[in-house]
């Protein structure tokens, strides 16, 4: 347990936003200490995001976390955007010169702790009742309980990387943070199964019968999800169940050749659009799902924790060394430029490829007019195509 009362920057959340900017600011001299509610088995335990894009390639390996990645990541050059068995093939490298690395969260979160351990990084797992106090001083501190006992942190800044249900956006009093929401009446049912892959880049299915995706982790490791209501249960879902219901969503011949197998997770994530303005107040900065949420269907949540995290490092290094304020008086609307446009994407994604059930046999045309739009269209392909793998920072 930490004795310690100083820090230069405070980091709540020891998820992958935490982990990253914390490990660039001690490659830059700044100490940081982070706080962490949960054990690092339980936050390692979490299956979340498989694709990276460029920008957060190059990021972790800025961050010096390349080596497995570089091993074990699959480079990905395109993806499949079906309906039914109409497969419209999105060509990332020749449409935008550039893909995208499927190399699931989970082992970016891994090698993150260990680089930070390496470090000697403080981390903190167990805290509760985290209080960030003074954020209008020059110096803040973080109260936070751990073992039984109340311990406070003083520090420069804090970054608030705790997630969408963590404390720093709370702080941000509520008339002075604009929220955006839209709560989507579906969830991914998600299966991770020891198979090999249904295809070998990703399928973005839409159907009478809903939305489903098959990715995958490697070569004998396949992640598929389908849309499900949002009152379904995940002990609804037996194996046999998911298998029938993800193989009438996918084109024909890839259900009929497809391994399925026992799963070995199987969860429900809900969906929903979030974001929230200003993501400074004071000292205080918020990073990744502490500021926004996407839904999954553009691969795009993790990937915007990075951007942010792009944004934040280099303004705390010029604050913290060089005692300029103009990287953390810039960051917020920097930070919600990019935010927004990912935001963008990720409902457009959602919107075209999953039913809604109120829906009339108008929006059902319109997404199977998108589709064959894309089919037909270089330019429209080439839109996806740069939002997918990353806009640039
Ligand atoms: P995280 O939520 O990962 O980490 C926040 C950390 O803060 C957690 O470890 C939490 O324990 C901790 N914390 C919370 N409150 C705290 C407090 N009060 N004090 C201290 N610590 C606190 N993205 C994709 O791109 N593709 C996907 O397929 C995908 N699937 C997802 C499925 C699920 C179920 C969820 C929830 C998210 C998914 N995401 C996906 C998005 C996800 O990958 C996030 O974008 C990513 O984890 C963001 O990282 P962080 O900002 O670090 O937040
Ligand atoms: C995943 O493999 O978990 C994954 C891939 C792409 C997405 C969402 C999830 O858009």
């Amino acid at each position: 347990m930490t004795t310690r009362h100083k820090t230069q920057v405070a980091i709540i959340g020891g998820g992958p936003s935490g982990l990253l900017l914390s490990q660039l600011l001690n490659l830059a001299g700044i100490d940081t200490l982070i706080l962490e509610r949960s054990s690092r088995e339980h936050v390692l335990s979490r299956i979340r995001a498989g694709v990276l894009e460029s920008g957060t390639v190059k990021m972790l390996r800025q961050a010096g976390v390349y080596e497995r990645m570089a091993q074990h990541g699959i480079p990905h050059n395109g993806c499949y955007l079906t309906d039914n068995d109409l497969m419209v093939h999105i060509n990332f490298k020749e449409l935008t010169g550039k893909q995208v690395l499927v190399f699931g969260q989970t082992e970016v979160t891994a090698d993150l702790y260990a680089a930070q351990d390496a470090m000697g990084t403080e981390i903190v797992h167990g805290v509760t009742d985290v209080l960030i106090n003074d954020l209008d001083q020059t110096r803040s501190t973080v109260e936070y309980s751990v073992e039984g006992t109340r311990k406070s942190i003083e520090c420069r800044y804090v970054a608030g990387c705790d997630g969408f249900h963590g404390v720093s956006r709370n702080t941000i009093p509520a008339d002075v943070r604009q929220e955006y929401e839209r709560i989507y009446p579906f969830g991914w049912l998600g299966v991770l199964s020891q198979t090999p892959p249904a295809n070998d880049e990703l399928i973005y299915a839409n159907s009478e019968r809903g939305f489903a995706l098959a990715s995958m982790r490697n070569e004998n490791l396949s992640r598929y999800y389908i849309q499900v209501p949002m009152t379904d249960k995940v002990d609804e879902w037996s194996d046999e169940r998911f298998w029938a219901a993800l193989k009438q969503r996918l084109p024909s011949a890839t259900a009929e050749s497809m391994m399925t197998g026992p799963s070995i997770e199987k969860s429900i994530a809900p969906l929903r659009s979030f974001a929230t303005e200003p993501l400074r107040w004071g000292n205080l900065f918020l990073v990744g799902d502490a500021a926004h949420i996407v839904p999954p269907t553009g691969a795009k949540g993790l990937n915007l924790a990075v951007s942010d995290v792009f944004y934040l490092h280099g303004a705390l290094i010029d604050a913290v060394k060089n005692n300029s304020k103009t990287g953390i008086d810039a960051y917020s609307d920097r930070a919600l430029a990019r935010i927004w446009k990912s935001m963008r994407f990720s409902w457009q994604m959602t919107t075209m490829l999953h039913r809604f059930d109120d829906e009339d046999s108008f929006a059902g045309q319109m997404r199977r007019a998108t589709l064959s739009h894309l089919e037909k269209s270089e330019t429209a392909r080439r839109d996806l195509a740069e939002n997918y793998v990353g806009l640039p920072y």
